[in-house]
């Protein structure tokens, strides 16, 4: 079945069959107060206002029987698939693999660098440990969305500008249709935020379209009300 989604720069067509709804990054250390981010001194509210749209999303996506895919940000507790230059980067007091207020910061295994509760994945998600910004790098993702048929992807989560971007634009040059939810992305700089999503529609579409979830979840709905979850 083919819904189509009004979106920038033109209609987004997709078939919950072939589409994933791709979850990006919404750890604790990101999103809480308290956590890596706000350590940072960063505003974490900015980034909390993806959650409650992002809950209606994840619940008519696992409605309709889309694929879902959760990621998370992150090393192995050795660090070493930890880039020096990342582990360098910044300067920080308290940075990747140190103590931080909830664990050692973006370290596998650790309560911030595990996703927050509101957005618990579920048996039958892939949950997709990343050590990079874009979803793709050094992970079997693409692997996991090819042998599944997939090929336009939701992308929802954080930050717009790092790694919802870099992800976009790695599924789009390996050929992936990707629809960004506006209201389902956030960053720490509203500004990037804007802009990123400006950069992703313009030029006809040139990394990909951009809409509000209201336009998929109306779409969505129609779906399962009429004939239920497609598998
Ligand atoms: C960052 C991310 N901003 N998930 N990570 O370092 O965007």
């Amino acid at each position: 079945m083919t819904l189509v989604v009004p979106a920038a720069p033109y209609d987004f067509e997709l078939d919950p069959a072939t589409t994933a709804l791709i979850i990006i990054d919404m750890q604790r250390d990101f999103l809480e107060p308290g956590g890596f981010g706000s350590l940072l001194g960063n505003d974490v509210s900015l980034l909390q206002r993806t959650i409650a749209p992002l809950q209606d999303v994840l619940a008519a996506a696992r409605a309709s029987g889309m694929t879902v895919i959760h990621t998370r940000e992150g090393h192995r507790p050795d660090l070493t698939d930890a880039p020096p230059a990342k582990l360098a980067r910044g300067n920080l007091s308290c940075g990747i693999g140190d103590p931080g207020p909830f664990g050692r910061i973006l370290v596998r295994g650790e309560h911030g660098h595990d996703i927050i509760d509101d957005l618990a994945p579920i048996d039958g998600e892939a949950v997709l440990d990343k050590p990079g910004k874009g979803a793709f790098y050094a992970t079997d993702l693409e692997l996991m969305l090819r042998n599944r048929g997939i090929t336009r992807l939701i992308v929802t989560g954080v930050t717009t500008e790092v790694c919802v971007h870099t992800t976009v634009r790695e599924g789009n040059d390996r050929g992936f249709e990707c629809l960004v939810l506006s209201d389902c992305v956030g960053s720490y700089f509203p500004e990037f935020h804007e802009v990123g999503l400006k950069m992703i529609a313009a030029q006809g579409g040139i990394f990909g379209w951009v809409a509000p979830s209201t336009a998929l979840l109306e779409q969505l709905a129609v779906t399962t009300t009429t004939t239920g979850a497609h598998r």
